[in-house]
């Protein structure tokens, strides 16, 4: 059973929780894709929420075969033309919610962190400007294994001086509440219950949502 006194850390994963960069990934690897002419389009795009750049990449090759060097390359150029997409992001970029939240957390006393698959999430921490409202941050270079492994949250609640009981994760993709249930983590899933139907509670959005109402819906939910 949940127990709100024992809520310790909120682990926010960082495109489509804090930020919406899914557009920018998709036009990414669309021009990847057609200038090496691959198939690929928006509904591929979704099945890549939320993985690794080379787990994406590996997926949106499918049974093709490539060399290692290859490989390589295709993931420099899609995250050059992603990082050049990415340089205009500020405030202005946050999803509604996101920062009322993370000043409630602040001042209640529960420890925010970061844990994102993406290596350019300090990169998009700092255009948003939410650097002084996190406590810590795993990210793409933090761990090996990614999501749906449970490393990445793990290492964040290691950060935080944390146990995964102690932690909520919230998350907007499949592959990252089964990481965070991986963890023996509270799970919150932002988005339709197709897509993060795993986690213990699931909203829309962090829209409106406060600590009060993210406690008490844990609360609700049976653990497992
Ligand atoms: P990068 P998250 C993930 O971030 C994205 O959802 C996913 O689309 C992306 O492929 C992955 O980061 C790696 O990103 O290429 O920037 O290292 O949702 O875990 O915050
Ligand atoms: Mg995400």
């Amino acid at each position: 059973m949940f127990n709100p006194s024992e809520l310790k850390g909120v682990i926010f994963d960082l495109d489509g929780v804090l930020t919406d960069t899914a557009e920018f990934h998709y036009q990414a690897w669309q021009q990847l894709a057609d200038e090496t002419g691959l198939p690929f389009d928006r509904e591929a795009n979704e099945a890549l929420r939320g993985l690794s750049r080379r787990e994406s990449l590996m997926r949106i090759l499918g049974d093709r075969t490539f060399s290692e060097e290859a490989i390589q390359s295709m993931m420099d150029k899609k995250n050059g033309y992603y990082v050049a997409l990415i340089q205009n992001i500020t405030a202005a970029e946050l999803l509604p919610g996101s920062v009322a939240l993370l000043d409630e957390l602040r001042q209640a006393g529960i420890k925010a962190a970061i844990g994102s698959g993406s290596k350019n999430a300090r990169t998009i921490i700092d255009k948003l400007g939410i650097g002084d409202r996190i406590d810590a941050i795993s990210d793409g270079y933090s761990v090996s294994n990614s999501k749906p492994a449970p490393d990445v949250f793990l290492h964040a609640a290691g950060l935080l001086g944390l146990e995964p009981s102690q932690c909520a994760v919230v998350e907007d993709a499949g592959a990252g509440v089964e990481a965070a249930l991986a963890a023996g983590m509270w799970a919150i899933g932002l988005g339709p219950a197709e897509r993060v139907g795993a986690a213990h509670v699931v909203l829309p959005s962090l829209d409106g949502i406060t600590l009060t109402d993210l406690t008490s819906k844990l609360a609700q939910a049976q653990p497992g």
